[in-house]
């Protein structure tokens, strides 16, 4: 009989399909799985999210020897459970006598790192489970002075034929965004994303995360994720069916009393292999042919998977390991404590903060233009602003994560993602959702002892930063704005948004 290999299945690559068990042979290799602490516990990750992935894993581990699979899979708590991936491998091999591993390559360099550093040699297969290749991305942004979105985005619609009428994009238009920015009335009709009960497998995970990572900040219960692949396909019905037809009109509102609006929820799903972009995306096609979804939000939602998933995937990958490092505005604050749930008079930031610790979720806009918006207007340090959105969102992987953070939301990368900074004053918060309304501070207020933090942080943001700025078109005209200003007005904003800065560095209640 011909030695065994070890075929490595991480967390989030919960694909029958996926590229090293496409290579594996039932009847030779043993499929290795571990939950590990050094995973578990290289950021302080919200339970939520851990119990999700060690969940998932144990019936995807589950599915595989129903399928004839061997499958060595380590619990957290298993005696002789090494703590770390490489040691998992190592141990394993000893124990079945493999001389080689195959695996599906990570999302994240740390990883990537450490398995070409094991001691045992490891083939990384490239993660095929994309509609991009990191070869096409390559050569799409070959040559190009700045890698946009948008033109990526059409290629993939090209690529896929998604809402496609022949050469043409379907309603005659490419994109949809500018009819997509309603806000939102509180509507207690607006069905929430379907929630399951969690069965004797999460039961048991449930407990294991609660003695061992419970302190950290976030709720583990109510659990009510999906963990298998047909409860993920349910939960893409349930969002289809209910929330899909407004998600345009809806896509960048917040409400108080609504954590999820129209938004999907399924970013944790794909991310862990439970479901398929493409199928997505399929699906939603599917929907607005049937007529039950109108052009905006199936244009909307689609974009969103081949054209922004796909584009930041390519530019993590394309960028390097060095790519998380970067800091080109130089900002170097500490994150305050109430991004873990310390006080802040802040309503808007409170609220998204608070939902975040509730459901290890924020939909995209409150994860850019509250809380990202804040720590860059603040100036923080981006390092630790990509370490917390790492840690406290159930969908986070790195090769997600640092695009979004360090490249669209803190312009850490110095514009490899954004053409500008993603800031705004209070008046956009205000416009886009009903926070303001119950906040100690007030949004109409520029300047004096309740003026909004967001108002005077961002003319001191641009201030800051006008060397680099200034040259912007899309920025010009807020440099005229503050330069037409009031002298004495301009000089009472800075000095308030520093007395604001200093209260934050001396760990005050803002
Ligand atoms: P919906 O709003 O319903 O969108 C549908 C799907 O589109 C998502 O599930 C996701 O797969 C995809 N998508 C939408 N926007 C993006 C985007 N900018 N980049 C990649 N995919 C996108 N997304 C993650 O998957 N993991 C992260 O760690 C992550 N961190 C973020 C950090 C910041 C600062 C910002 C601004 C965005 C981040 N995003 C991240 C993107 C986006 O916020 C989430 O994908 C989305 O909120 C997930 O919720 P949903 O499934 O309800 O998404
Ligand atoms: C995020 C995470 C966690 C919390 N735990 C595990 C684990 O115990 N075992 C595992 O294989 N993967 C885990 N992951 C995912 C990895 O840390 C890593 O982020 C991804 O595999 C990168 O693609
Ligand atoms: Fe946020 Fe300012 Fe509105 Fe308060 S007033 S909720 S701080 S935007």
């Amino acid at each position: 009989m011909s030695v065994p290999r070890l075929i490595l299945v991480l967390g989030d690559q919960l694909t029958p399909g996926v590229a090293a068990l496409r290579k594996g042979d039932k009847a030779r290799d043993v499929v290795v799985m571990a939950e590990v602490a050094a995973e578990a516990g290289y950021v302080p990750h919200h339970p939520k999210k851990i119990a999700f992935l060690f969940a998932a894993m144990r019936k995807f581990a589950d599915a595989l020897r129903g399928q004839g699979w061997q499958v060595a899979y380590s619990r957290l708590d298993d005696e002789g459970n090494s703590g770390s991936i490489p040691g998992e491998i190592l141990r394993r091999a000893e124990e079945f006598g493999a001389r080689e591993v195959i695996a599906t390559t990570p999302g994240e360099w740390r990883l990537i790192e450490a398995l070409q550093e094991a001691a045992l040699p490891v083939r990384l297969l490239p993660d095929d489970r994309f509609i991009c290749t990191q070869a096409g991305f390559d050569a799409w942004a070959e040559g190009r002075k700045a890698l946009r979105m948008e033109y990526f985005y059409r290629e993939m619609r090209r690529k896929t034929g998604l809402l496609m009428e022949g050469d043409k994009p379907a309603g005659g238009k490419w994109n949809f965004d500018h009819d997509n920015r309603k806000p939102a009335r509180a509507d207690l009709l607006r069905p929430r994303p379907i929630r399951f009960d969690p069965d004797a497998v999460t039961e048991k995970v449930l407990d294991l995360v609660e003695a061992r990572f419970g302190d950290n900040f976030g709720d583990l219960r109510p659990f009510w994720f999906a963990t298998s692949r047909a409860q993920a396909l349910e939960a893409l019905e349930d969002f289809v069916t209910h929330r899909l037809p407004e998600f345009g009109d809806y896509q960048d509102a917040m409400l108080e009393g609504d954590d999820f609006l129209n938004h999907a929820v399924i970013g944790l799903y794909l991310n862990a292999g439970l479901l398929d972009p493409l199928e997505v995306c399929q699906r939603a096609e599917r929907a607005w042919r049937d007529g039950h979804v109108p052009i905006n939000s199936a244009e909307g939602f689609i974009r969103q998977i081949i054209g922004w998933r796909e584009f930041v995937r390519g530019i993590y990958f394309r960028e390097g390991p060095g790519y998380t490092t970067r800091n080109e505005l130089g900002h170097d604050r500490r994150l305050p404590e109430f991004f873990w749930g310390a006080e802040t008079r802040m309503n808007c930031v409170a609220r998204v903060v608070a939902q975040t610790g509730a459901h290890a979720y924020a939909h995209h806009i409150q994860r850019l233009m509250v809380t990202g918006n804040f720590a860059l207007l603040a100036g923080i340090d981006p390092a630790e602003v990509q370490e917390w959105y790492l840690a406290v969102y159930a969908d986070a992987f790195e090769w997600v994560e640092a695009p979004n953070v360090a490249g669209m939301s803190q312009f850490a990368d110095g514009g490899v993602v954004a053409s500008k900074p993603y800031v705004s004053s209070g008046a956009y918060i205000d416009r886009m959702s009903d926070y303001c309304g119950g906040c100690a501070y007030r949004v109409k207020d520029k300047t004096g002892p309740r003026a909004c933090p967001f108002n005077l942080l961002y003319w001191d943001f641009l201030i800051r930063h006008r060397a680099r700025f200034e040259a912007n078109p899309r920025m010009a005209q807020m440099y005229r704005t503050w330069d037409r200003m009031d002298a004495e007005r301009r000089k009472t904003v800075r000095a308030e948004a520093a007395g604001l800065l200093a209260r934050l560095d001396a760990c005050e209640v803002v």
